[in-house]
């Protein structure tokens, strides 16, 4: 497969242009680890400036035309002129990410806390974040919850799964009808002994009691090492549960590295399964959003350079010989199989996308045009002063 033929590039590169990719604001944003955030020349001063940025990303790739929002992190008070400005420059609005893990009353949890006041307090902040996608026209909610708790007896394992039920409830009863609730599980971290929603399995048992509009959303970096995401995958599109990504890279826990860096292969299993549940088409609903933080690299390259990684690892899974793999699967022809497979992870697929850039009116490569633009030189100028964007690790 080093050579597709015509037909077969003109359905990849179709699919390819159809692609969209979420950026989330916080990665154009100061971030680090617990030891140290690096600040960085030119970042965001605030939403507006981050939206300029998601701008940029999607002017010069031109598959990345929304941008996801945290609260209290974008926090405006006029979310219509905040969305307005997006669309002035081309891009939208996209998911908001709830934020209920910073606050000193969630030292014991948000929605899960034995205290109802900080229960309530937490609900409260989920259902405003409906209200702000109400005026914003973003449609899901992503919620991501530290909750958990440290150490054996320190609360009731199953009392804290029936006040994150009655939550999940409430905000999902203040849905409308095209919104969504995603849920996000990870592994550990904050929590260490127990976390409230640490896997897929009880993600999708609390998605299924809600209802239709509530889905799961994998993070590619909450996982334990060597676990299989693409089995994840393909259960949860089969089910009809799975609502999106939140990608990056991993090597060790939540590392928030650019994805398709630490494992390219990895994603293209992902992207596969994804090509195999006919998901990738905007209207099957699946959200590829990226959750990054670029606590060393410059930030915009690094989000231009995340983007097109998963374009690559899409293009690799368009090109698997489906009638090919699944005649060798019939057949119990395990090598044959696991080649048909190979043989596309390991096409170059750069000249078909830099050809399809160039057709859709872009630079071949975004990188060297990011480079050429003179954007950073402006924004290091422009933004001398005044307070850097970062969510305070
Ligand atoms: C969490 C989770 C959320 C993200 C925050 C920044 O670990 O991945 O999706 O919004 O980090
Ligand atoms: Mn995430």
């Amino acid at each position: 497969m080093t050579h597709p033929d015509a037909p077969t590039r003109q359905r990849v590169t179709q699919a390819l242009r159809n692609q969209r990719i979420e950026t989330p604001s916080w990665a154009y944003a100061n971030s680090g680890t617990r030891f140290k955030v690096f600040p960085q020349e030119g970042v965001p001063r605030d939403p507006y400036e981050k939206i300029a940025d998601a701008a940029m990303v999607h002017r010069l790739t031109g598959v990345a035309p929304t941008v996801a929002l945290h609260i209290p992190w974008d926090r405006v008070d006029d979310y219509a002129d905040l969305a307005r400005y997006a669309t002035d420059q081309g891009v939208t609005l996209g998911a908001i990410n709830a934020n209920v893990f910073q606050d000193n009353d969630y030292k014991l949890g948000s929605v899960t806390n034995p205290d109802p006041g900080v229960r309530r307090k937490a609900i409260d902040h989920l259902l405003e974040c409906v209200d702000i996608m109400d005026r914003t026209g973003s449609r899901d909610l992503k919620l991501w919850f530290s909750d958990g708790t440290n150490y054996p007896g320190q609360d009731d394992i199953r009392a804290r799964q029936d006040r994150l039920a009655a939550a999940l409830r409430e905000a999902y009863d203040r849905l409308g009808d095209d919104q969504r609730l995603l849920l996000e599980y990870k592994l550990f971290e904050p929590a260490f002994y127990t976390t409230d929603v640490p896997d897929w399995g009880t993600a999708y048992a609390h998605c299924l009691e809600l209802g239709p509009k509530a889905q799961v959303v994998i993070d590619t970096g909450h996982h334990a090492p060597g676990t299989n995401i693409e089995f994840i995958v393909a259960f949860l599109l089969r089910a009809g549960k799975l609502g999106g990504f939140d990608f990056n890279s991993r090597f060790y826990a939540d590392d928030d590295l650019m994805v398709g860096a630490a494992d390219p292969f990895q994603l293209f299993r992902i992207m596969h399964e994804i090509v195999r549940g006919d998901a990738l088409r905007p209207e099957a609903g699946i959200a590829f959003m990226l959750d990054q933080c670029h606590n060393i690299e410059p930030k915009i390259p690094a989000i231009i350079r995340s983007v097109m990684n998963v374009q690559e690892a899409t293009a690799k899974a368009l090109l698997v010989d489906a009638d090919a793999l699944a005649a060798a699967q019939r057949a119990g022809d395990v090598l044959t199989a696991n080649a048909v497979l190979m043989d596309a992870y390991h096409t170059d697929v750069r000249p078909m996308l830099a050809e399809l850039r160039a057709d859709m009116g872009l630079d071949p490569d975004p990188i060297a045009a990011y480079a050429r633009s003179g954007y950073f030189a402006r924004i290091r100028a422009e933004r001398a002063g005044g307070q850097q964007a970062g969510w305070g690790a």
